[in-house]
Order: structure tokens, then sequence, then C-alpha cells
């Protein structure tokens, strides 16, 4: 696995390269916004970093700012327990939605999951053939209908289908597009409550995909199919063609929805699932010569234990926390209300590290389980 992603933000890389070529220690506020810029990361986004770091930044305070924009307003929802596990595959037209499910079906596949594809994009006719392709291909089974039917039925027989047979995985496709906005709200509403009927609880998880190359204005989109159905998460395609990764920092910060997968390439294998960590390195490893985050061993070496600071230290994080202009600061720790009056801080539990700055570092960085144990 390691690498692929390296090889799927190649382009992203090389942007982040032509405008700052030399890697260094730390870098400036000023070449780190123009950086970002290149990255696609959106206007606003990068001034919000930058505006949390000090004036020469290096590798731990950007890796811990970056890292905490990927805080989720949902539960990232995984294939568990639940047979048939149905996935609804939402997006515009062209975004990558057909050629994502047959890479999902070949990872399900792979893992010797039973999988069946429902082509309830019935809305052109092209689409139906395209799944079809792929589930021969794949060797897998499909549900599929005439153009112009009613995709609510195709995935009602799916997933009925599927339960008759003692199928694992259900992927559904969509309509993209209809004749008008209102129609395709309508029509996917339709498709989830109908899945429900099939079987309770479904769609088990409803993803988003999104194009990639469309970096930055592919959250508009995005909000749209959030407001007609709930999305749990999205699948960012075509990272291998473009230079707009850094988009995937400000659609997360916008959304706050979990990135599952990201898609480099055409082929049904070039399907890579999202690891924030590996993500946020990747990019650190093109502007940094240090080439790893570099971990405290034991947090008790790197100054102060978050858990024991000291009366001054805490009053100090504490006005922190209530100012503005520390959405990210804030981001790292979270005020636990203790009985009654007090409020304790503690370590975002969501975070696996965590550094302080107020000009002088208060406290730096921890892991999260390293907490855990000095506690
Ligand atoms: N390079 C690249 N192309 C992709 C990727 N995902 C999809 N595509 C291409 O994007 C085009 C549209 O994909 P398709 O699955 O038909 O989109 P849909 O209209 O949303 O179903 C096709 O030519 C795909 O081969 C990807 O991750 N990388
Ligand atoms: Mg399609």
């Amino acid at each position: 696995m390691f690498g692929f992603l390296k090889k799927g933000l190649k382009k992203t890389i090389e942007a982040i390269q032509s405008a700052e070529p030399v890697k260094r220690e730390k870098i400036s506020r000023d070449e780190l916004e123009d950086l970002l810029l290149e990255a696609d990361v959106s206007y606003d986004l990068v001034e919000k970093i930058v505006e949390s770091l000090p004036e020469k930044v290096n590798r731990t305070q950007l890796y811990n700012t970056l890292i905490s924009l990927f805080i989720y307003k949902v539960e990232r929802v995984e294939p568990s327990g639940q047979k048939p596990f149905v996935e609804l595959i939402v997006g515009v037209n062209g975004a990558g939605k057909t050629t994502t499910i047959a890479k999902l079906a070949q990872k399900y596949k792979s893992e010797g999951k039973k999988v069946l594809l429902g082509a309830a994009d019935t809305f052109r006719a092209a689409a139906i053939e395209q799944l079809k392709t792929w589930a021969e291909k794949l060797d897998v089974p499909i549900v599929y209908t005439k153009q112009g039917h009613d995709p609510s039925a195709v995935a009602y027989d799916a997933i009925s289908s599927a339960k008759a047979k003692g199928i694992d995985h259900v992927i559904i496709d969509t309509a993209g597009r209809l004749h008008t906005q209102v129609n395709l709200a309508e029509e996917l509403k339709k498709i989830v409550r109908v899945c429900n009927k099939a079987l309770e609880g479904a769609p088990h998880r409803k993803i988003l995909i999104l194009d990639g190359t469309q970096g930055n204005s592919a959250i508009n989109q995005a909000r749209a199919f959030n407001e007609m159905i709930d999305i749990d998460g999205i699948i960012i395609t075509k990272l291998d063609g473009t230079a707009k990764g850094g988009a995937l920092f400000s659609i997360v910060e916008e959304l706050k929805l979990p990135i599952y997968f990201v898609g480099v390439g055409e082929r049904a294998e070039d399907l890579i699932p999202f690891d924030p960590k590996e993500f946020v390195d990747t990019i650190l490893d093109a502007i940094f010569v240090e080439e790893k985050q570099k971990v405290p061993s034991s947090g008790k070496t790197h100054g102060v234990d978050v858990q024991n600071l000291n009366e001054d230290q805490f009053e100090k994080l504490g006005e922190l926390l209530e100012k503005d202009g520390f959405e990210l600061l804030s981001k790292h720790f979270v005020k636990s209300k203790e009985s009654g009056k007090s409020y304790k801080i503690v370590p975002n539990p969501s975070l696996d590290s965590v550094e302080i700055r107020d000009g002088e570092s208060v406290v730096k960085a921890y892991r999260a389980e390293e907490l855990a144990a000095n506690g």
C-alpha cells in the first residue's frame, strides 16, 4: 500500500515543489501560504492555517495543524455485521461513480466477499451498459433494468436478490443528473426510502463521489448532495490527474465528512483507503527535509506533560481556548465539563498528537496513547 498515495499525489507534490523547490527544516508563513495555494487549498483555509502558526513553521507544527482539520461531524461507517451491507453511490455525471463502484467491488471480492451491483442510473442507457461491462469483467452479479425505468425498483430488487443469495455487499449506482435538480433530489430521496423498505437500515453507507480534478469547486456540489440525502462520506477520484490534491483539506474542513478512499487511476485496483496521517505526511515530505514526523518516545522528555500542566500553563491554555482566531488550537483540545463549575481541558481524543504554541511552546507534541499512559 505504501507509496501508492505518493504516486497518486505526484502532480500535487510537483505543484508544491514548483512553489518551494528546496526542502528545509522550517518554512516561513509566506512560503507556506504560496505552496498551499498552489496545491489548491482554498484561500480562506490557507489564511486560517497560517494564522495559527508561528513565523517559521516546522514539520511537527504544520502536521498538527493539518491533521486537526480531519475532524468529522459524523461517525465513520465501516462494513461490519450487516449482511448485505448496502452502499449508495451518488455524485454528478463524470465524477467517477461507475468506475469507483467497480473498484469497490474488486476490493470486496479480493477480501473473499460476495458482491452484487445495482444499476440504478437508469437515466442513460450507456450508464447501464458501462456497469454491466464491469460486472462481467469482475464476474459479479448485477441487477439492472431498461433505460428510463424506475431506479428505486432496481435498488429494491438488488437488495432483495442479495438477501436471497447471501450476498455480503450491494453497491448501487445512481444518476448524476436528471432533467432538473429537484427531480434528482426527489429521486435520490426515494431510492434511500426504498432501500430501507427492502432492508431496514439500508443504505448503510451513502457515499458521494467527487472529481478531484475539480478541486475546491467540488465543495458546492457536495453541499447540494448532502442536503438531498445526508452523506456518510466521500471518495475523491482522479487524484492521479490533478495538482489540486490540497483541496482535500478544504473539502474536509468545509463538509466535516470522512474521506473513505481516493481514486488514483482508471483500473479496478486504483483505489486507496484514505488515511489522513499518510496524506498529511506525504504532503509534508515534499516540504521538509526531515522525512518523517518525529514522535517523542516519551511525553515527559518533551517539556510539559499535558495531563500535569502547572497552574500558569493551565491558565494560559484556558485563555488561548477562549480567544478568537484560535479555532485550530481549540481543535487540539476540548473542554470537558467537570462536576458543576470547573472545566478540565483534555486533548481532543480524535487526535494523535498535539502542540500548543503561544510564542513559546507550552506543550509539545505527544501521542494520544502516551497521554493516556501518563495519566
Ligand atoms: N485517471 C483517473 N480517471 C478516473 C478515475 N476514476 C474515474 N475515472 C475516469 O473518469 C471518467 C468518468 O467516470 P465514470 O465512472 O463513468 O463516472 P460517472 O459518470 O460518475 O459514473 C471515466 O473515463 C473514468 O475512467 C481515477 O481515479 N483516475
Ligand atoms: Mg456512471
